[in-house]
């Protein structure tokens, strides 16, 4: 299997890029290879998507009324609802995610679109009141071409959740993929076309982040920038952005918490809990990776923590297991680092799950692994692994739970568990985070609720009508009528 770029409703690689190889970390073995995108593909994709809008959005996807894109974009929910499943084994076996997870996010990106062509012609501007003699309104408009640099971890939904709100407020959007997880967002592209969208609306263009992410970047036909990965490489794509003044969201990691109190319930609260961690092997930007638990129900909660994850099973991901593989032999080795770094340091591992016997020895496996008692200012409590790695501590009262939760430098996403009401509300206003949910946790939330983070975790919002007002630009225009 040999891919190309799809710019502008067509299979299409200009220059000489070597391609880059596609394994399958399941077993490590070469599955094809994709474009490795050069300057001369970036730029076709970038004038692509420019004359898809047009200058003065005249251009056959900048004239369609607010209606028209929203009809394509309910096909294009349709189509992809219809082939779920191939969607979903394309997903499994590029990135290792289980069939489970990939058949999910194959949901949600049919969900994603379905939301956002619901808004296409809810959004409008607002009158405002002026001086006699003035009419003053305000309409809202694309960006114009909108660029996504999407990581592996999640390539359907994030495209579902950038693409989409970008494409419904009338955008033209440049995606580059992740070079470890490009076939769905190709097969999109592709899927896109099948079902009318016009030619240049939607182009993705493969290759490495270093390259075509970098040029994609800096390309001063791009005029937003969307950005989902990590905080190292979400630095230099707002530097690139802020060298020409382009606006730019940026969804970056996580080291979330889940605050257990001594009142919790916990039998509702441990799948979750569990669930926050292991679902996508970890891989997961809003995973709560820590979990701060009251002294009262400490020793009881981890033994029941820790019995859930002596039964966690990782293996390939046809079989449906807990987890399949980790996605590259980097994030493996990675994870692997990390968590030998933490037993030399002496941090206890409380339980590991189990690796499943068919788990081949040259995939990427990683089985689930429970730390007790570690030290906040460790840097296995501190940093994010990207793995099925909890880490937990105990905590004396509230004072201390807002110490240690917002104690990184990240701030993503919390969940609190607690009966009391007033504590409650307490928590979510001193907790320094994106989202914080009271009594369960949504790793990441539903497609209507605004996501992001603060701090080291990035800036703008992505999914719900939040979203869409930031893939558009606010426009005055003053009427003196006399
Ligand atoms: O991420 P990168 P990597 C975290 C996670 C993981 C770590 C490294 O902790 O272990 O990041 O993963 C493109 N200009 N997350 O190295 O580099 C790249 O091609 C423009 C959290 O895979 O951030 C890919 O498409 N683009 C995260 C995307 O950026 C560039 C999801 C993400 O890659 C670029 C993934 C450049 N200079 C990893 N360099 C989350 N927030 O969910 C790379 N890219």
């Amino acid at each position: 299997m040999k891919k190309q770029h799809y710019i502008a409703n067509a299979w299409i690689s200009h220059g000489q890029g070597e391609p880059i190889p596609v394994t399958d970390p399941s077993d490590g073995s070469i599955l094809g290879e994709i474009a490795r995108g050069t300057q001369e593909d970036v730029n076709a994709a970038v004038e692509a998507a420019r004359s898809a809008i047009g200058d003065t959005f005249d251009g056959p996807w900048g004239r369609l009324s607010a209606l028209e894109r929203s009809r394509l974009m309910h096909r294009f929910a349709a189509a992809v609802t219809e082939r779920a499943e191939e969607l979903a084994a394309l997903e499994a076996k590029d990135t290792g995610k289980s069939m489970k997870t990939a058949r999910a996010d194959a949901v949600a990106l049919a969900r994603y679109f379905e939301y956002y062509a619901g808004a296409c012609d809810k959004l409008h501007g607002e009158t405002l009141p002026y001086e006699q003699g003035y009419m003053v309104v305000t309409v809202r408009e694309p960006h114009g071409v909108t660029a996504h640099i999407i990581p592996w971890n999640y390539p359907m939904q994030i495209f579902g959740r950038t693409v989409g709100a970008s494409l419904a407020a009338g955008n033209a959007c440049v995606v580059k993929p992740a070079e470890d997880a490009s076939l769905s967002l190709l097969r999109l592209a592709e899927l896109a076309a099948e079902v009318g969208f016009p030619a240049g609306a939607l182009n993705v263009v493969t290759g490495f982040g270093h390259e075509a992410g970098a040029w994609l970047t800096a390309h001063s036909g791009v005029d937003h920038i969307s950005f989902t990965g990590s905080t190292v490489t979400g630095r230099l794509v707002a530097e690139a952005a802020a060298k020409r003044h382009c606006p730019v969201t940026l969804e970056l990691g996580g080291k979330s918490p889940q605050i257990v109190f001594d009142d919790a319930d916990l039998d509702t609260a441990l799948p979750v809990i569990v669930n926050a961690i292991v679902q996508n092997a970890g891989q997961t930007c809003s995973a709560g990776s820590r979990l701060l638990v009251q002294r009262g129900v400490y020793e009881k909660f981890m033994e029941a923590v820790a019995d859930s994850f002596r039964a966690l099973r990782t293996g390939p991901p046809a079989l449906g297991l807990d987890m399949g593989p980790l996605v590259n032999r980097k994030q493996f080795d990675l994870v692997k680092g990390i968590v030998a770094r933490a037993e030399a340091d002496g941090i206890q591992v409380m339980a590991r799950g189990q690796l499943h016997p068919d788990a081949a020895a040259a995939g990427f496996y990683q089985a689930a692994v429970l730390f007790r008692d570690v030290p906040h200012e460790h840097s296995i409590a501190q940093q994010e692994v990207f793995g099925p790695v909890l880490v937990a501590m105990p905590f004396a009262d509230e004072a201390e739970a807002i110490q240690l939760a917002n104690g990184t430098d990240y701030g993503l996403v919390a969940g609190v568990w607690t009966r009391d009401g007033a504590r409650q509300l307490r928590m979510a206003r001193k907790l320094r985070c994106g989202q914080v949910f009271i009594n369960n946790y949504g790793a990441g939330g539903g497609v209507e609720l605004p996501f992001g983070g603060v701090k080291a975790s990035g800036y703008g919002r992505e999914k719900g009508f939040e979203a869409l007002l930031g893939f558009t630009v606010l426009k005055t225009i003053a009427v003196k009528h006399g």
